[in-house]
């Protein structure tokens, strides 16, 4: 019912009468100030007037209830949101086994073991990064999973461009990079069949208001965030909405057209391509020039013996 109420806010722009509330709400007008009360504890500006009711003066950097009355399309038409979470691929892996549908969004404040590729984890202090995962249920083989992964950075790619002007690029295979640092990063996980997948969870991670020096030591010298990039807060709100709408457009585009449109944006957002570069896949290293992606999202390495190596997953360095 919260959304509810902030939806009339926004559509008045003024005064919302307690009388009107909770005539369009079916709720008695104590009801209402409760709900009012409940809106002012999570950070809301409300102003009160006896005669004219109420009328919304500010919205805080961060309101789920705020999120729902942005999305207009399937992804995050169910948001879940936790204060606390250990980790928002994890829930949404077990959701998505119960049978939670396509495009069902799992958002954290703060995360207690968020997870990184291979084990790693993954930085999630509260009130400063975007942490959640998108359920999608693709019918893709499980080799083309990686496609997932290329589509969301894409996503978050766009997102972050048009609502912070920021020049994010997308270093293979997930990282999202601002200044040659690391801004993000996104983790596909995945239940399949030996020839469909069942159904995967893309997690994202953003850090948007974290200050460098809160990032571990062994972190710093590598991470960034929005904050530290244009030196004041951003609502973490309108960036997720954005993101949301930008999977919502660039998953139909791989379902209904393919991956063709998909890999030559990657392509266009790419900071690796043409560079000299260290791969570090399992107990391999490879260096070499980053050629190309392929149809399934891997690396097309030139080897300096001229040989072209594909690579599936890896830890990739741009080497100066
Ligand atoms: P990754 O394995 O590519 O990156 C993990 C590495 O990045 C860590 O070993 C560390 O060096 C560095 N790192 C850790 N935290 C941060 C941070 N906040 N910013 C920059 N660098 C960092 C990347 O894995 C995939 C991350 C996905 C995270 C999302 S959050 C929502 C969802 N739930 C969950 O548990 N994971 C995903």
């Amino acid at each position: 019912m919260l959304d509810e109420i902030i939806k009339m806010f926004k559509r008045k722009g003024d005064f919302v009468s307690g009388e009107e509330m909770s005539k369009k709400l079916g709720v008695t007008r104590a009801a209402i100030w409760k709900k009012i009360e409940a809106l002012r504890n999570k950070g809301y500006k409300i102003q009160a007037s006896p005669a004219r009711g109420y009328k919304l003066i500010k919205t805080p950097e961060f309101s789920v209830e705020e999120l729902k009355t942005l999305i207009k399309g399937d992804v995050g038409g169910e948001i879940i949101f936790f204060e606390s979470i250990d980790s928002t691929n994890l829930i949404a892996m077990k959701l998505a086994e119960k049978g939670s549908p396509e495009g069902t969004v799992v958002i954290a404040d703060s995360q207690t073991k968020g997870r990184g590729r291979l084990g790693r984890a993954w930085v999630s202090p509260p009130m400063a990064g975007i942490y959640m995962s998108v359920i999608v249920r693709p019918g893709l083989e499980p080799k083309d999973a990686t496609l997932l992964t290329i589509m969301a950075a894409i996503a978050c790619a766009t997102a972050i461009r048009n609502t912070t002007g920021l020049q994010v690029k997308i270093k293979w295979p997930n990282d999202l990079m601002v200044s040659d640092k690391k801004l993000g990063g996104i983790l596909t996980e995945m239940k399949s069949d030996p020839d469909r997948i069942i159904f995967a969870v893309i997690g994202i991670g953003i850090n948007v208001n974290m200050k460098r020096k809160s990032f571990p030591p062994e972190v710093q010298p590598i991470a960034t965030s929005i904050k530290e990039e244009l030196g004041r807060i951003q609502s973490r709100t309108f960036i997720i909405a954005e993101i949301l709408k930008e999977i919502e457009r660039w998953y139909k585009v791989l379902i209904r057209t393919g991956r063709s449109p998909l890999l030559d944006e990657w392509r266009r957002l790419s900071s690796t391509l043409g560079s000299k570069v260290k791969v570090t896949a399992g107990r391999d290293i490879f260096t070499g020039t980053a050629e190309n992606i392929d149809d399934e999202g891997m690396l097309i390495l030139r080897l300096p013996s001229g040989i072209l190596k594909r690579i599936s997953a890896g830890d990739l360095t741009v080497l100066r």
